[in-house]
């Protein structure tokens, strides 16, 4: 254990010195990291940020943008060669090309290099000419952030909380009666095993299939990539039992461990501790349009997510992040193309109020932190319509389900955002007087001008933010 931790220590110090080293005599690096619930908009985002960084014809928001100093953008090979490289080129043609559609939810973590020829700003700029810097993207699914908490817990902790929380949930019911029909201190036999998995993994798709946002760690089970089916992913939560050795039940604890030890482990050493700027992105809409619930399990979700960005809280993190840090975090509620932008001041009010409570107890170390409604690419238009002689902020787009042009009222937010987050922490059922629609609209077929990137709202500012400091 103590040996591992040196370790980590070591390599670490190694990295962050070549880091530095690299920084000051060659071409600085930014490492971004985009990360959110599933289906919260990585893709789409990264995506749109990409283009609108090599077409910067609606990024006025991005200050080095909108002085001119940004001679040249183009995307290089990647510094991982281990690491699948983000399929931007697929994903901007789905978004773009004729037939515009959504891009195919991501199976892995990925990664993409921009570079930017950056002309100085201020006093060094007649003394100094274009410098690159160079925009390492990782999009990273948040599911993977909250197995952190499972570093701290213990087989039997893990699988208490795990069973509490599908009581909760009838579509767990077959997975319940199987776990309590398996006998914990009954010598292993791996088709148990396996079958425990298997359909412990099941509830969890179907959970994630139906929009709920109540994630059960561990993360990798949903996105297994190349370790489908070995050891590490095959146990599942299962009562109480004596724990003798070679029982189901110790076999269990052994591969809980090594979970943590080779999956989770690696991935914040690997690629979690390299990050200097992160967005969480965040469908804020969709979980009120889910209702109370979806809203209390969002604000867990995002408070889990958070807590990966607290090096106080955690002794193996502090150590990897030891002299080196995120220093900024853009919480950015997505999809705000959704509703009219009367609306859009209420839904940042919102997502801050979201991740107060784990923002007020850290402050993430020093770590500068905003809140934004984005979309990352806009579908929609504005419109008022008249509707029992009021006037309705309406968006108006082309339906998913028929390619049909309809305009949607999506309903009024409330301007004080404990009007939902209160309720849904007293775990109401449902909205009391209000009801929050959801329309999903395809992306519209775009002409673009030479220059212009698709269509968006406030990604600039979410690229100030994120990186205009370092241009
Ligand atoms: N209207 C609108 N819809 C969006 C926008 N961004 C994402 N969406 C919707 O959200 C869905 C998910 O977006 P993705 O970018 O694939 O989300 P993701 O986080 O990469 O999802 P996974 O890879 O499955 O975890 C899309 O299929 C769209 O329906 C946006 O800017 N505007
Ligand atoms: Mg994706």
């Amino acid at each position: 254990m103590i040996i591992t931790d040196l370790a980590d220590e070591v390599a670490r110090g190694v990295d962050t010195l070549g880091g530095r080293i690299s920084e000051t005599f060659f071409e600085p690096v930014i490492r971004l990291g985009v990360t959110g619930l599933a289906r919260a908009g990585k893709t789409v985002f990264i995506t749109s940020l990409v283009a609108n960084l090599l077409d910067r014809g609606r990024m006025p928001g991005l200050v080095a943008a909108q002085e001119g100093r940004i001679e040249a953008a183009f995307l290089q090979p990647q510094p991982h060669v281990t690491l699948p490289r983000f399929d931007y080129e697929t994903h901007l043609a789905a978004l773009t090309g004729p037939g515009p559609h959504w891009p195919d939810g991501t199976r892995t973590i990925s990664e993409l290099r921009l570079s930017l020829r950056v002309r100085p700003s201020g006093l060094l700029a007649g003394l100094q000419g274009p410098r690159t810097v160079h925009l390492d993207i990782v999009d990273y699914p948040g599911e993977w952030l909250l197995d952190l908490a499972l570093l701290e817990m213990s087989y039997r902790d893990w699988a208490e909380d795990a069973l509490s929380r599908l009581a909760r949930r009838p579509e767990a019911q077959p997975y319940l009666d199987q776990a309590r029909a398996a006998d914990p201190d009954a010598a292993l036999d791996e088709p148990v095993a396996q079958a425990l998995a298997r359909s412990f993994t099941a509830y969890l798709d179907t959970a994630r299939g139906s929009g709920s946002y109540d994630c059960i760690p561990p993360g990798r089970f949903l996105l297994p990539g190349d370790l489908a089916g070995s050891p590490v992913l095959t146990f599942a939560p299962i009562p109480e039992g004596a724990g003798r050795r070679g029982s189901l039940l110790r076999e269990m604890e052994r591969r809980f461990e090594a979970y943590k030890a080779k999956v989770v482990k690696p991935f914040f050493h690997d690629h979690f501790a390299r990050l200097d700027r992160q967005v969480v992105l965040v469908d804020a809409l969709g979980a009120i349009h889910a209702g109370p619930q979806g809203v209390e399990d969002l604000r867990r979700a995002m408070e889990g997510i958070l807590g990966a960005f607290r090096p106080g809280r955690n002794a193996f993190l502090s150590r990897l992040w030891r002299g080196k840090r995120v220093d900024r975090i853009l919480f950015a509620a997505t999809k705000a193309d959704h509703l009219h932008h009367s609306q859009h001041g209420r839904l940042t009010a919102i997502m801050e109020a979201l991740t107060r409570s784990a923002r007020d107890r850290a402050q993430f170390a020093g770590a500068e932190t905003a809140a934004m409604a984005i979309a990352a690419l806009r579908a929609t238009t504005e419109e008022m319509r008249d509707h029992d002689g009021r006037e309705l902020p309406c968006v108006r787009g082309r339906l998913l389900e028929d390619g049909r042009q309809a305009a949607f009222y999506p309903g009024e937010l409330p301007e004080d955002p404990a009007r939902l987050l209160a309720p849904a922490r007293q775990g109401a059922r449902a909205w009391l007087g209000a009801d929050y629609g959801l329309m999903r609209f395809a992306p519209a077929p775009l002409v673009l001008h030479p220059g212009d990137g698709p269509p968006h709202i406030r990604l600039d500012r979410a690229a100030q933010f994120l990186i205009g400091d370092r241009l």
